[in-house]
């Protein structure tokens, strides 16, 4: 079953490298600078997906490919301003990513949204989930990157970014990783906390989300998190029309050792020492990284 996972990571990760050349841009001033010697080395702290909260999709749907795949499902985040659900799942072992998967509140939008949404997904009529051979990777992997709904109107898109910015991303990106994640803590002195990772970001020109700062702190203090604004791709809509708007991002976390491991030494460190999960407070402001007040300073 690992290597199924193996192989539908790696899926995602091809077409995100794809759409997010910040993503081989980090890799590769990582190893300008002597940090890692292969992109292989990098230990990714989760990968994060967004869907809708209608009938047959949303995380109940979603979340059965990875349940299948190994996963254990964990905590539940509630995000009332930003009208979102999320939960997130453990990885079979140590080796993979964490997952962050999140769904838009359809039904706690203006009667307007919901039916611009509906028009979509609608189509959609029984769990398309259900309908897969899940211990087949290539239809795993055909199946998160093709399109449940038809290509929204620009208008569409337009109208729902009014209301929601992140309803207006899934209309259009769909399943698209909307980030993978650098886990920090292991890297070399000069690059293993957040705040000397940002500056190796902001010297090599990258843009970062500083909503709430340039990285966000849980209150416990043992989990901290930054990320690029998303980077702008030209999409097109129906009718052949053509926008910028926003792709994915790259995020960077470190988790601190937890206060009763603290005698360990540092050699012994693995990741059941280390803050796990996530934090509400913090995810408030990563989703912002797809928004326009901060895509914006893409400039
Ligand atoms: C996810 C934002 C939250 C985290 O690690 O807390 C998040 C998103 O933008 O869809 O990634
Ligand atoms: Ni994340």
């Amino acid at each position: 079953m690992t290597q199924k996972l193996q192989g539908v990571l790696d899926g995602l990760m091809s077409r995100y490298k794809e759409r997010v050349p910040d993503v081989a841009g980090v890799i590769n001033a990582m190893i300008r600078e002597g940090v890692i010697n292969t992109a292989d080395e990098i230990e990714n702290d989760h990968i994060a997906f967004r869907t809708m909260g209608v009938e047959h999709l949303g995380i109940k749907s979603l979340e059965k490919v990875f349940l299948h795949l190994g996963y254990t499902k964990r905590d539940y985040y509630f995000f009332p301003e930003k009208k979102l659900n999320a939960y997130w799942y453990a990885p079979p072992s140590e080796t993979f990513p964490r997952i962050f998967i999140s769904e838009l509140r359809v039904d706690d939008l203006s009667p307007a949204v919901q039916k611009t949404i509906r028009k979509y997904t609608d189509e959609v009529k029984s769990d398309p989930v259900d309908a897969l051979d899940l211990n087949d990777v290539k239809i795993v992997d055909n199946f998160l990157h093709s399109s449940l709904w038809q290509t929204p109107l620009l208008e569409d898109y337009l109208a729902l970014a009014k209301e929601s910015e992140y309803a207006a991303w899934v209309i259009y990106n769909r399943y698209y990783l909307n980030h993978f994640t650098v886990s920090v803590h292991n890297l070399k002195p000069g690059y293993n906390t957040i705040e000397a990772f940002n500056a190796f970001l902001e010297r090599n020109g990258f843009i970062l989300n500083d909503a709430g700062g340039k990285f966000k702190k849980s209150p416990d203090g043992l989990l901290l998190q930054s990320s690029t604004v998303a980077q702008m791709i030209e999409a097109e809509f129906a009718n052949g029309k053509k926008h910028m708007i926003a792709g994915s991002y790259a995020e960077f976390a470190e988790r601190k050792v937890r206060p009763e491991f603290s005698h360990i030494p540092a050699s012994e460190i693995k990741r059941e020492h280390r803050r796990e999960g996530f934090e509400a407070q913090n995810a408030n402001k990563i989703f912002e990284s797809t928004y326009q007040s901060q895509t914006s300073k893409h400039g």
